[in-house]
């Protein structure tokens, strides 16, 4: 049997609600990617408040598939960046096939991670695919999925936060488990170098898809092949 309790929130005016839409939207739209960190530390309990955040994420059964490892020592930020940068390397001068580094070049990402070591925390988001529980396996629902919605509201929560952050997917990742001595039911999904952007942080001049190329609005009525 659910357990079930009121849920409460008060329904803003209509005039108010699209002013919010709209602010939220724009504070979003401010947000980038950022690979030039400045070395200035960040409070834990700061850290904290934002894995909270993502930790209200919805997951998949409410399984909260997810595990955030907080690392500031600079030897382990040292040895991550190693570790990645022997993936990357790998992957910039060998496994990449020349469509993707295409796709690359308008950002100018190489395989070199300084800020692997500069950036004063690094966020590593496991996913957890399942738990054990004495012999039995108890597996977990929409993992990805779920991991991926923490992560954007985590990145949200950084930027609401006045701080950057760069989603950073070093392939193949499992190297951050041996580092970090994670169980072997947690998988590394992403790393994620929060801290300040360094003053002279530059981005790439990037445009986001316009409204029309990314809602598509069906009012129902006959499939369109059909009118
Ligand atoms: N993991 C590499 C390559 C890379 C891939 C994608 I897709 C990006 O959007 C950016 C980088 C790297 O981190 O450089």
């Amino acid at each position: 049997m659910p357990d079930l309790i009121p849920y409460e929130q008060r329904r803003p005016d209509a005039r108010d609600q699209l002013a919010r839409a709209r602010t939220f939207y724009e504070k979003c739209a401010r947000r980038r990617s950022i690979r030039d960190f400045s070395p200035d530390p960040i409070p834990d309990e700061l850290l904290e408040w934002l894995v909270r955040a993502a930790g209200t994420a919805p997951s998949g059964a409410n399984q909260q598939p997810w595990r955030f490892v907080a690392v500031t020592d600079p030897a382990l930020k040292r040895e991550i960046r190693v570790a990645a940068e022997v993936e990357e390397r790998e992957f910039y001068e060998h496994r990449a096939p020349p469509e993707w580094l295409e796709a690359l070049s308008p950002l100018g990402t190489d395989w070199q991670k300084p800020f692997l070591e500069i950036a004063p925390a690094l966020l590593v988001v496991f996913q957890i695919d399942y738990e054990r529980d004495g012999k039995t396996i108890h597996k977990h629902y929409y993992v990805r999925e779920s991991v991926g919605l923490a992560v954007g509201l985590l990145i949200a929560a950084i930027h609401e936060a006045g701080l950057v952050a760069l989603t950073h997917t070093p392939s193949p990742m499992g190297f951050l488990g041996r580092i970090l001595g994670r169980p072997e039911n947690e998988r590394p999904f992403l790393v994620l170098p929060v801290g300040y952007p360094a003053p002279e942080a530059r981005v790439p001049r990037l445009t986001r898809k316009r409204l029309d190329a990314i809602l598509t609005w069906n009012r129902g009525g006959p499939p369109p092949e059909a009118r």
